[in-house]
């Protein structure tokens, strides 16, 4: 069970406590259970140590004793006790609060978890059991009684929530150890964020073909979600890499029915060699609450029936003898990996109406076999450090839990969901934001080549000779 305090913190901690020293954990309620008792056993006469909270809202803090913790139903005296908070929603946010009252630094009862001040920070009484993933403590916040808290509050140093994944509780050893693993190393794999990688990804997008034994020139994506979710952003995002400025073809906006009324399958030009990419991002109606996207409709979509620029008629659904109607489609026609769009900040509050719908289409896609992904719009908006920075999307917690949550949700496998941040208010291309967007836009690319080269094989098997090669 590997130990959740990361190198970013221990270092922030160790300039705290003001002499070089390092961490062993002597007792984490995940592995070893929340109970009084065995973080006694664990913990008592150890000497100086720091224990550590991580709560349900990505916020993490805690406090330090240079003193031992004790059974003895005595409060510890300790001039160099602090309380602190090392990372708020999901961001690092590193906040010392020195003690006041020396005399009440901890308190020591055999009953208690760790417990600070009178009692400023009180975690737990007993035993408590976990809930899925997460642990309801059952002590309570008074902070303030004991220690400085420099113009902050419960709220903004723990939430107000004892709700925590775990519990650490770490010997402070002086001297320096050795090297910890890097926490702080990025959650997935990347390239890295320069100006070559962008220019790399752009080389590479621009030579893409689909598999030349097809006919298909262009592969076609489809953009499916929610209203609002940054669909039409994310074509307007990538044909703005390409025009080597901001632009914003596609309407986009915020309104409370989808903006988007009409299929589209853009095509996206590079204005640098003036030749097309060969891919169409298609563009749909949002779906919203209350109004459903005709199953059927997006069948129609998949299977390459519905024609470009088709207004969509909430009232008059699209069949074969709507004008247009595409009757034969062959494989260039057809959609060749769907992208759900899905906003990043909503996730936590997605409604279960919203999660049966996309359920639905899942239904439709897996019976043709069809690559899914979601590109997690809005990142921005769920992480202070990666509205500041979009090199800081793989090394966000908040990120990485959004990423997880979205793909338990949809049933997909974490790699497939893919982190963007569109152009919204931007004047400029940035190209962090470039590599992201176009990181997703390639992984897309190879789901869409595996499928078709799925898709020849089937044909093969049925005895159409449609392989050039082979
Ligand atoms: N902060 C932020 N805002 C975004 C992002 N992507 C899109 N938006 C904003 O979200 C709003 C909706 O974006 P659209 O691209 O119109 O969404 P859509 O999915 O096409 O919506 P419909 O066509 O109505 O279904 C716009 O105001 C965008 O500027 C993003 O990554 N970050
Ligand atoms: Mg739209």
């Amino acid at each position: 069970m590997p130990e959740l305090l990361s190198k970013r913190y221990r270092d922030q901690l160790v300039t705290w406590i003001g002499r070089p020293c390092h961490f062993q954990l002597l007792y984490k309620i995940s592995r070893d259970g929340c109970s009084a008792p065995t973080f006694h056993q664990k913990c008592d006469g150890q000497g100086a140590t720091v224990t550590v909270l991580y709560n349900t809202n990505n916020t993490i803090y805690g406090g330090y004793l240079s003193q031992s913790w004790n059974s003895n139903y005595a409060y510890i005296n300790d001039p160099n006790a602090f309380l602190f908070r090392l990372q708020y929603n999901g961001s690092s946010n590193p906040l010392k609060f020195q003690v006041k009252n020396a005399g009440y630094a901890g308190y020591g009862q055999s009953d208690y978890g760790p417990t600070f001040g009178g009692h400023d920070i009180f975690t737990f009484s007993g035993t408590v059991s976990p809930s899925g993933k997460a642990f309801s403590l059952n002590g309570g916040f008074s902070l303030g009684q004991s220690y400085n808290l420099n113009g902050q509050n419960v709220d903004t140093i723990a939430n107000n929530s004892l709700q925590v994944t775990d519990l650490e509780v770490y010997k402070v050893i002086d001297g320096p150890g050795q090297t910890v693993p890097d926490l702080d190393k990025p959650w997935r794999e990347h390239d890295g964020w320069t100006n070559e990688t962008m220019q790399a990804l752009k080389e590479s997008l621009l030579d893409y073909k689909p598999m030349t034994e097809t006919s298909v020139a262009a592969a076609n994506i489809l953009l499916i979600g929610q209203i609002g979710a940054g669909k039409s952003s994310f074509f307007n995002s990538v044909n703005s890499i390409f025009r080597g400025k901001i632009t914003s073809k596609a309407c986009s906006g915020s309104f409370e029915h989808s903006v988007t009324t009409m299929y589209r399958q853009y095509k996206v030009k590079d204005f640098s060699k003036g030749k097309f990419l060969n891919f169409r991002l298609c563009d749909t109606r949002g779906f919203e609450e209350e109004f459903a996207l005709d199953a059927q409709e997006i069948s129609f979509i998949l299977d390459g029936n519905i024609p470009d620029r088709y207004q969509f008629n909430p009232l008059v659904p699209f069949t074969p003898d709507t004008s247009g109607y595409i009757k034969d489609p062959n494989l260039k026609d057809k959609i060749h990996c769907v992208a759900f769009v899905i906003d990043g900040s909503t996730v936590d509050v997605m409604s279960d109406k919203v999660q049966k719908r996309m359920k639905d289409l899942q239904v439709r896609m897996n019976h043709r076999g069809l690559p899914q992904v979601v590109f997690l719009t809005k990142l921005d908006k769920i992480c202070p450090d990666v509205n500041d920075d979009v090199k800081n999307t793989f090394t966000s917690t908040a990120v990485c839990d959004a990423v997880e949550k979205v793909a338990e949700i949809m049933g997909l496998p974490r790699a497939h969901v893919l982190p963007v941040k569109n152009y919204e208010s931007e004047t400029k291309l940035k190209t962090t934001v470039d590599i992201l967007l176009m990181q997703a836009l390639q992984r897309c690319l190879d789901f869409a080549d595996d499928y078709m080269d799925e898709q020849l094989d089937k044909m093969a098997a049925e005895g159409k000779n449609v392989r050039t090669k082979d």
